[in-house]
């Protein structure tokens, strides 16, 4: 079902739950080709989450700055192409949320350990801020931080879990959000693995 968690946002629930499996053999196989890695901000940390990407572009940051590249610096060849299973299910997601004509040319694929974290921020490294962002979550849940337009503005929290697809456009395309320190299912200690993989799909240009 849908759920609203603010202007032009929504939460899809177990949109992406028959693929699930689907979904993770394909990222088991671009990381291959691109392996995950940590990456250092320009101000010099450390992001504690692991990332890779596929499509046409992907995000990458160091002491240089946050941007889209065609080449991986790690492989020195371009980013593995975006599956088929990946871009159908952010197309649809798109447009059930009211974006019909999304074509993502990147796909930032973000790998979640025990205890790592997502410090809250904006995406705007992107051309074009009409189009959305689709995520989809596999995985162990995570708690999503959601805030306003101000790193100020008040933070309201949503659990994500395996399956689900949140759409970002619009009004809420700017504003910040997070992931909280990542916790072990005491419920499933074997169910889902110890790990969250979060894709991330975007027209970068
Ligand atoms: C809200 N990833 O990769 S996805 C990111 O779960 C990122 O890995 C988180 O934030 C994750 O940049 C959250 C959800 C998301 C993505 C982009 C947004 C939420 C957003 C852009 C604007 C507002
Ligand atoms: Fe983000």
């Amino acid at each position: 079902w849908v759920q609203e968690i603010g202007e032009d946002a929504v939460i899809l629930r177990h949109f992406a739950i028959a693929q699930v499996d689907a979904l993770l053999e394909d990222i088991h196989n671009l990381q291959d080709l691109s392996p995950f890695r940590r990456q250092q901000t320009p101000g010099g940390f450390w992001m504690s989450v692991g990332m890779s990407n596929c499509g046409s572009f992907g995000w990458i940051s160091d002491r240089k700055g946050y941007r889209y590249v065609a080449i991986d610096p790690v492989t020195g060849s371009p980013w593995p192409a975006m599956p088929d299973l990946f871009y159908q299910v952010a197309v649809e997601a798109a447009e059930q949320a009211g974006f019909k004509d999304f074509v993502p040319d990147a796909c930032l694929i973000n790998r979640y350990e025990i205890g790592t974290k997502m410090s809250l921020h904006q995406d705007k490294d992107e051309q074009d801020m009409s189009q959305p962002i689709v995520s989809v979550s596999l995985g162990l849940p995570a708690v999503f931080m959601f805030g306003g337009q101000s790193r100020q503005d008040p933070v309201q929290r949503f659990p994500l879990f395996q399956g689900d697809v949140v759409v970002w456009g619009g009004r809420s395309r700017l504003n910040f959000h997070g992931v909280r320190p990542l916790k072990a299912d005491l419920n499933a200690p074997n169910g889902q693995g110890d790990v969250r993989y979060n894709l991330t799909f975007r027209k970068a240009f």
